[in-house]
């Protein structure tokens, strides 16, 4: 990996809650850059990429914003494989979780023209698996799964060149915590690979890591999409939709170590923080914190266990 490319996307676009536009800043000034660089990585930020505002409208044939998703997308799927094309790591900072759809597309894109393996790992409070259909609000940032196994907009469905972009086989979520009827419907369909919270509370997270990572290995292309309300609120307050009953921050800090222990993370999309909810910029501190462990920071230095 020659060094990591910082994506800022700030858009709301596909949220009810204005603020995860300000999230690319809030992980700036929590000190994103420095913090890797202090892990010897090589870290490139060529500031955030241009979209539509918020046009703040009602839905529209089952969607909000469709367009404005569309183009932020478009943006991000071409930054996305540029940046992997050039042999570096992107790091999506969003914006809300309707972004994964570009960046997925262009990590799965790139995979398929390799014939290397893909895994996406969903951390999330919610299932994001609504359709236009099933959806309780027509905001796309509760539709991405959806839409990357094919169920959705043209648009937003077709990015890569080939569709449905992912196999549900290629998805688990872990700590789901609230799903809407119609999703739950979808995600036992498809027979995704779900560690709810209960689970995670009956197994503990340990075991929760080596089940998510048993198919992973060295050569596989390793997609963290993590959504900051994947936390508890209480340690992650600056999140638009936040759940209560989400994993603290040592189970957290835990899933990070042995993400980075597993050896084959190449893309991440780090999203929901939003800035206007939070205290001081604690949730973005978290998040900063979080990478560092991503990316390899431990305590002590041990062998791999
Ligand atoms: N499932 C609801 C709520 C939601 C999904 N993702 C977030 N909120 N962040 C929906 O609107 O689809
Ligand atoms: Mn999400
Ligand atoms: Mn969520």
């Amino acid at each position: 990996m020659r060094g990591i490319t910082l994506i800022g996307a700030p858009t709301d676009v596909g949220a009810s809650v204005l603020g995860a536009s300000m999230g690319p800043e809030a992980l700036r000034i929590a000190g994103i850059a420095q913090a890797l660089r202090a892990r010897d990585m090589k870290v490139f930020d060529y500031g955030n990429l241009l979209g539509p505002g918020n046009p703040q409208a009602p839905a529209e044939g089952g969607f909000r914003h469709l367009d404005e998703v569309t183009a932020w997308n478009r943006a991000l799927f071409a930054a996305t494989l540029d940046t992997l094309s050039a042999g570096r790591l992107p790091l999506m900072m969003g914006g809300d979780h309707c972004l994964a759809i570009g960046s997925i597309s262009a990590v799965a894109q790139h995979c398929r023209a390799r014939q290397q393996r893909l895994k996406v790992l969903w951390f999330d409070a919610h299932a994001d698996s609504n359709t236009p259909a099933s959806s309780p609000s027509g905001n796309l940032h509760g539709m991405p799964v959806a839409c990357l196994l094919g169920h959705g907009p043209e648009q937003l469905t077709h990015l890569a060149d080939t569709s449905p972009v992912l196999a549900p086989r290629e998805v688990t979520m872990i700590g789901i915590r609230s799903v809407d009827p119609a999703e739950r419907q979808f995600v036992n369909e498809h027979g995704i690979d779900v560690y709810d919270m209960r689970t995670i509370d009956e197994m503990g997270m340990r075991a929760v890591m080596q089940s998510a990572l048993a198919d992973v290995d060295a050569g596989t292309h390793l997609h963290v999409s993590f959504d900051m309300d994947f936390l508890d609120p209480g340690v992650a307050p600056g999140v638009g939709t936040p759940v209560r009953g989400g994993p603290t921050y040592r189970e957290t800090q835990l899933c990070m170590e042995m993400l980075a222990d597993c050896g084959a993370l190449a893309s991440v999309d780090l999203v929901e923080l939003n800035p206007a909810l939070d205290i001081r910029n604690q949730t973005a501190e978290l998040a900063v914190e979080l990478l560092e462990s991503l990316f390899g920071k431990s305590t002590l230095m041990r062998e791999k266990r």
